[in-house]
């Protein structure tokens, strides 16, 4: 698992070189936008459970075949599943948001996931609709203006969205 440090690094190492201005540049810049990061990441974490839970009703409310007799969300326990699975995802982006770096999310949560669904007969395509919908609803909280100091979050949203998007991507 690296993070946007450890990453430069081990580029720069794997490379023999010592380290270029350009990447000086890019993490002094993450140094200096920190707690906009850290202020991203608090707010998804504060706000996981009400993520999840709108980005699941409104995935069943478009696929409504999940939670009817015999769909993949039928029956307490998938639907418990399927809501931890979406806890799950979350949490690794929340990882990944905090480290600057795709690493841990690709790592430990989405390497085998498409095939762990294909065996599970789980439907990939519903499970990245779900992903895109926690997508919308964490850059909502995230970039929510309101009972914060105000300043420019879009290149941390866009970060933040790509996360999604390679979670969506690795099972859809
Ligand atoms: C991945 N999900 C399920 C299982 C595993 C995962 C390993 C099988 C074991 C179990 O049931 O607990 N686990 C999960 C994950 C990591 C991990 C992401 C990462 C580290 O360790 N059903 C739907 C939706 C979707 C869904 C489309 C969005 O209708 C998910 C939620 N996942 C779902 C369901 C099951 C499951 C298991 C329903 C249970 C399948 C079954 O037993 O029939």
């Amino acid at each position: 698992m690296l993070d946007a440090f450890a990453k430069v690094v081990t580029q720069a190492d794997a490379k023999g070189e010592f380290l270029s201005s350009a990447q000086f540049d890019a993490l002094t810049n993450m140094v200096r936008e920190g707690n906009k990061r850290l202020d991203t990441v608090n707010r998804i974490t504060s706000n996981a459970s009400a993520i999840v839970t709108s980005a699941a009703r409104s995935l069943f409310e478009e696929q409504p075949q999940l939670i009817a007799p015999g769909g993949n969300a039928y029956t307490n326990r998938r639907m418990a599943a399927c809501l931890r699975d979406m806890e799950i995802i979350l949490r690794y982006v929340t990882y990944a948001m905090m480290a600057g770096d795709s690493s841990v999310l690709d790592d430990r949560c989405l390497n085998g996931l498409r095939e762990t669904y294909q065996a599970l007969g789980v439907p990939g395509g519903s499970v990245a609709a779900g992903v895109s919908k926690m997508k919308e609803a964490a850059i909502g909280v995230a970039n929510d203006p309101n009972g914060i100091t105000k300043g420019d979050c879009s290149a941390l949203m866009s970060e933040l969205a790509t996360y999604f998007d390679r979670a969506a991507a690795a099972v859809g």
